[in-house]
């Protein structure tokens, strides 16, 4: 597994691998390394899981979604799988609206669209509580962390 050394996109990669105990290696490189290592990953960009005598795979979600379904983490209910893949997008959504509470403020942002997305934001956020809510759980993939 090849990351930045930092959580980012590959904490939950590690997490998982962790959880289902699967020794793997844990390799962090810094921006001089990535860029030579660049031109010879499948998208250009990280983190990469490398299949033991397998394929390079890459995009985070796609590559947790195969760990995943390969140590029994993701539903094979369609149903709850439906569940899961939403909850995922959504948070990648409210991850990509609310990137800006954080970032130092744009000039070029002006006050409508920054309400404009904090309400999409909040929207997301209220969607998501909903469900867990509804289903009476304080986390989202079953009853613990
Ligand atoms: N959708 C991709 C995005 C990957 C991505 O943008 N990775 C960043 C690090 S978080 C990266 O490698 N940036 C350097 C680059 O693309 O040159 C994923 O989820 O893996």
């Amino acid at each position: 597994m090849t990351y930045f050394n930092g959580h980012g996109r590959a904490e939950c990669i590690r997490m998982l691998l962790t959880l289902a105990k699967q020794p793997f290696v844990d390799q962090r490189v810094d921006f001089e390394e990535f860029a030579k290592l660049k031109p010879t990953l499948p998208g250009g960009s990280l983190p990469v899981f490398q299949e033991e005598g397998g394929r390079m795979l890459y995009q985070t979600v796609p590559i947790m979604r195969a760990l995943g379904i390969k140590y029994s983490f993701y539903p094979k209910d369609a149903a709850r799988a439906f569940d899961q893949d939403w909850i995922i997008e959504t948070l990648i959504d409210a991850g990509e609206s609310g990137t800006v509470l954080y970032l130092p403020t744009n000039p070029e942002w002006n006050e409508e669209r920054m309400t404009s997305i904090l309400k999409k934001f909040d929207q997301l956020c209220k969607h998501l509580e909903k469900y867990l809510d509804d289903n009476r759980r304080d986390y989202f993939g079953g009853s613990g962390p």
